[in-house]
């Protein structure tokens, strides 16, 4: 039997592969990553305090970008075969810049099944009812286009609920289901319709991306650091072109704990792409829609820390975590002795995340403030994943609490 664990590691390793069959600066990201986590690691005596190095090592995520509640519903079961369960709701809509989705990550939420493999992916949802960015011909025209669609096939979709029932996989299901769930996430020949394309990208190129092309794909598979600033430098050195800044906390300084999660990327390549024309001829041509991002994650911070964070920045945090533990900032495990652990931040920042999608947009896009959004909250995504969704803060509250319960 195949465990959920393993087909997650698996899964992450053959997503790797055809991402970088597709994008060879992933390549090149994953391996400058490598050196500069090998080099803190002989530097740093402190360097495993926020997972081990096989743990990062290992780690990525990944982002995808549905068109319909019914596509998020088929990829929670695809990933719950795997283990990973939907954490956090994200309103991108209320980003600046908008962007016309919402979003939620799926990823372990137990202590274990994170240090074994922590794979998670940033999964969006484009809002095709929000009429700020499209109105009502649009909305109908995009739903017929999705609606017509199929990213996840039965055979698939089959093997997922088996594994979810059974806990696992025998090996050659578990085989099949690898192969079809990789393969829903490559970039697909087909011709990309011009005339379409182009109607959505008005609005938003990741509309476009979503709404104008007949498949998903990973937009990015994110390694992870132990030092971002020094991964930015080689990357520029090796004459990648990174976008201009870090995104998320400034670096801290040595001896003080990174808080949440330190984003950067470089700017998305032009990938060759087929065009169905407007006289029905094909051609060759190119989009810029995927990049290469690679992030480093520090301790998680309380709801109270966050708000301390959201006004005043890093600078309105305590410098020691024992100060920030007394104040309830930041969680932190704590042995009987009453040393203290950090608890990584294993989700996302939505600053962050519009920085990113903002960072590698062609087009600017527009919205009408004035028109009427669509209404998405937690719970709307809950009743479409037709699964909990998880609140993030409780896993970490709950951890935290774990550990400071005097042993029965
Ligand atoms: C997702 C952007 C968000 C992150 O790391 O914050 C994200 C996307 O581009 O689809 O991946
Ligand atoms: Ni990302």
């Amino acid at each position: 039997m195949v465990t959920p664990t393993q087909l997650r590691a698996r899964f992450a390793r053959s997503l790797s592969e055809l991402y970088g069959a597709e994008v060879p600066a992933y390549t090149t990201l994953v391996e400058v990553s490598e050196e500069v986590n090998a080099d803190v690691l002989a530097s740093h005596e402190d360097a495993e305090r926020f997972g081990t190095i096989d743990r990062v090592t290992a780690e990525r995520h990944g982002a995808i970008r549905l068109g319909t509640p019914e596509e998020l519903a088929q990829v929670g079961r695809v990933f719950g075969a795997c283990g990973m369960y939907p954490v956090g709701f994200y309103d991108l809509r209320e980003a600046t810049p908008a962007i016309p989705v919402v979003s939620t990550a799926f990823r372990p939420v137990d202590r274990d099944e994170l240090a074994q493999n922590p794979f998670r992916v940033f999964t969006s949802l484009l809002v095709v009812d929000d009429r700020r960015f499209f109105d009502e011909a649009l909305e109908a025209d995009l739903r017929t286009f999705l609606g017509a669609r199929t990213l996840f096939p039965d055979e698939l979709l089959g093997l997922a609920d088996l594994a979810e029932a059974e806990g696992g996989l025998a090996g050659t299901d578990a085989d099949r289901f690898l192969e079809l769930a990789t393969a829903s996430f490559a970039l697909s020949p087909e011709p990309v319709d011009r005339a379409w394309y182009a109607r959505l990208e008005q609005v938003s190129s990741v509309a476009a991306d979503i709404g104008g092309v007949a498949s998903t794909h990973i937009n990015h598979l994110t390694p992870r650091v132990l030092d971002i600033d020094e991964l930015y430098r080689r990357m520029e050195s090796r004459g990648i072109e990174m976008i201009d800044r870090i995104q998320g906390p400034p670096r801290t300084d040595e001896g003080r704990s990174d808080v949440l999660l330190r984003q950067t990327s470089f700017r998305a390549l032009a990938e060759p792409r087929t065009f169905r024309e407007l006289d029905g001829s094909v051609t060759e041509s190119s989009l810029r829609v995927r990049f290469g991002e690679v992030e480093q994650r520090g301790v998680a911070l309380t709801p109270k820390g966050r708000e301390v964070y959201d006004d005043h920045g890093i600078g309105g945090l305590p410098a020691t975590d024992a100060e920030l533990d007394a104040a309830d900032l930041a969680y932190f495990l704590t042995d009987g002795e009453g040393v203290l652990t950090p608890i990584v931040y294993e989700d996302f920042l939505p600053r962050s995340a519009a920085g990113i999608f903002a960072s590698n947009l062609t087009t600017e896009g527009r919205s009408d403030t004035s028109q009427r959004a669509a209404a998405r909250d937690a719970g709307w995504m809950r009743d479409v994943l037709g699964r909990e969704l998880h609140d993030p803060y409780a896993l970490y509250e709950a951890e935290r609490a774990a550990s400071r319960r005097p042993p029965a």
